[in-house]
C-alpha cells in the first residue's frame, strides 16, 4: 500500500461527568485522531483509494503511563510517519508489518498502535472487509461492562452504581486508591448483592499494603487489576500468592512479551487488553492468543475512546478468548456528543459493527467541531 497524506487531529472532547483515578480527575479527552490517506492494491492489479482512521488512546498527561498526547503528537512525526514513508518506497508498507517497520523506535506504543490501526482500517476498507470479521471475531455483540471513578461520598457512589445498573451494565468495575478501598467495596456488595464486581487501583499500592488488599478477599470480586507499579511484575506474583482475589495486569503488559513473563510469574490470573497500551490491535490479538493457550482470561479495556476505538474494542472483545465482559460502555457514558455515531447499550450489550473496516467514521462537521489543531504530512514523491 501506500500512503498519500497522513492527518493528525487533536480534539478536545468534554466529559458528561468528571472521572477520578487514584492518578487525577479528567473532565475533557483530549483525543489524538489519525486519518491515512492510502492508496492500496486490490487482488484484481487495480488499486483503491482509502481513507483509514487511528485513535491514539494517550492522556493528556503522563500519569496512567509514560505516553501522553504532545508526546505522541511528536513522535508520530518527526520519527514514525517518516519509517512508513521510506519503507513504502521499496514497496514494503503494509498494516501487518508496521509494527516490525517501527520497531527500531523504542516505547511509544501507542503512538504506533494508533498509525497500524488507520493502515489496517484502510486496507480493510479497501476490500470490504469488518475489523471484526478480520480479527477473527466469533460474536456480534459483547457484554458491557463499566468503570466508576472515585467518588466524593459512599451515597454519591451508590447512586452512580445504581443509574449504571439501571442503564443495563452487566458488570461494574470501581476505582480503588488508599482511603478508598474497602468501604466502598463493601457498601456496593451490601446494597446491590451478587452484582459481577471488579476493582482497579492503578499502580496506587505496595507490597506493604498486601495485609490490607487482602481484606477485599471477602467481597468476592472477579478480580483486582493493577494494585503494584508497572514494574512490578515480581512483586504482583508475590502479592497474588497472598490474596484470593484473582490478580489482574493492565499497566504492566505492555507487549505479548510482557504477557508471557507475568503468565510464566503467576503475577497474572487475569490480562486486561488494550490495543493502544501494547502497540497496536495485532498484538493485542497475539496476547490473547498465548493468554487463552494457558487458560489466562482476558478482558478488552477501555481508555475512554471515541467511537473509532470504542468499535475496534468491540471487534476485539468478540474474539473467543475475551471471556470476560470489557470496559466497552455505551459513548454516552463519557460523551454528550461523539465524533462517531454513538454506540448504544442494548440488553447489556454492545454491538460489533458489521460494516468495511471499523464500521463507523467521524461525522465531518462534528469532527471540525471539536478539532483544535491539525496537522497534514504529505508523501516525499
Ligand atoms: O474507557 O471505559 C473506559 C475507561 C475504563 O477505567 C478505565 N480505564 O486503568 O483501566 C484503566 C482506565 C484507564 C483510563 S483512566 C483515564
Ligand atoms: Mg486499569
Amino acid at each position: 500500500m501506500r500512503i498519500r497524506s497522513v492527518e493528525l487531529r487533536t480534539l478536545r472532547l468534554p466529559l458528561v461527568s468528571p472521572f477520578t483515578t487514584s492518578f487525577g480527575t479528567e473532565t475533557e479527552r483530549q483525543a489524538l485522531l489519525v486519518a491515512v490517506h492510502a492508496t492500496i492494491p486490490g487482488a484484481d492489479g487495480r488499486t483503491t483509494k482509502a481513507t483509514g482512521w487511528g485513535e491514539c488512546v494517550a492522556g493528556s498527561t503522563p500519569l496512567y503511563s509514560s505516553e501522553y498526547v504532545g508526546g505522541a503528537l511528536e513522535v508520530i512525526q518527526r520519527f514514525l510517519v517518516p519509517r512508513l514513508f521510506e519503507a513504502q518506497q521499496f514497496d514494503q508498507l503494509s498494516a501487518e508489518t508496521a509494527a516490525e517497520t517501527l520497531s527500531a523506535v523504542k516505547g511509544h506504543r501507542m503512538a504506533k498502535a494508533a498509525l497500524e490501526m488507520a493502515l489496517l482500517d484502510a486496507t480493510l476498507r479497501a476490500r470490504g472487509e469488518s475489523f471484526a470479521h478480520y480479527l477473527g471475531a466469533v460474536r456480534d455483540r459483547v457484554p458491557a461492562g463499566v468503570s466508576v471513578g472515585i467518588q466524593d461520598s459512599i451515597p454519591q457512589l451508590l447512586d452512580t452504581v445504581a443509574s449504571y445498573l439501571d442503564a443495563g451494565y452487566v458488570r461494574i468495575k470501581l476505582k480503588i486508591k488508599p482511603g478508598w478501598d474497602i468501604e466502598p467495596v463493601r457498601s456496593v456488595r451490601e446494597r446491590f448483592g451478587d452484582i459481577p464486581l471488579q476493582v482497579d487501583a492503578n499502580a496506587a499500592y505496595t507490597l506493604g499494603d498486601a495485609a490490607h488488599l487482602r481484606r477485599l478477599d471477602e467481597f468476592d470480586l472477579l478480580l483486582i487489576e493493577q494494585p503494584l507499579a508497572e514494574d512490578d511484575l515480581y512483586q504482583h506474583a508475590r502479592l497474588a500468592e497472598r490474596m484470593r482475589t484473582p490478580m489482574c495486569l493492565d499497566e504492566s503488559v505492555v507487549s505479548a512479551q510482557a504477557a508471557a513473563v507475568a503468565i510464566t510469574l503467576g503475577a497474572a490470573a487475569v490480562i486486561n487488553i488494550k490495543a493502544g497500551r501494547v502497540g497496536g490491535y495485532l498484538e493485542a490479538r497475539r496476547i490473547h492468543d498465548l493468554a487463552r493457550a494457558h487458560g489466562i482470561a482476558v478482558w478488552c479495556g477501555g481508555m475512554i475512546e471515541t467511537g473509532l476505538g470504542r468499535g475496534a474494542n468491540a471487534a476485539l472483545a468478540a474474539l473467543p478468548g475475551f471471556t470476560l465482559p470489557g470496559d466497552i460502555s455505551g459513548s454516552d457514558r463519557f460523551y454528550l456528543q461523539d465524533v462517531t455515531e454513538p454506540f448504544v447499550i442494548k440488553d447489556g450489550h454492545i454491538a460489533v459493527p458489521t460494516g468495511p473496516g471499523l464500521g463507523v467514521e467521524p461525522i465531518p462537521e462534528i469532527l471540525d467541531e471539536f478539532t483544535v489543531s491539525r496537522v497534514a504530512i504529505s508523501s516525499p514523491r
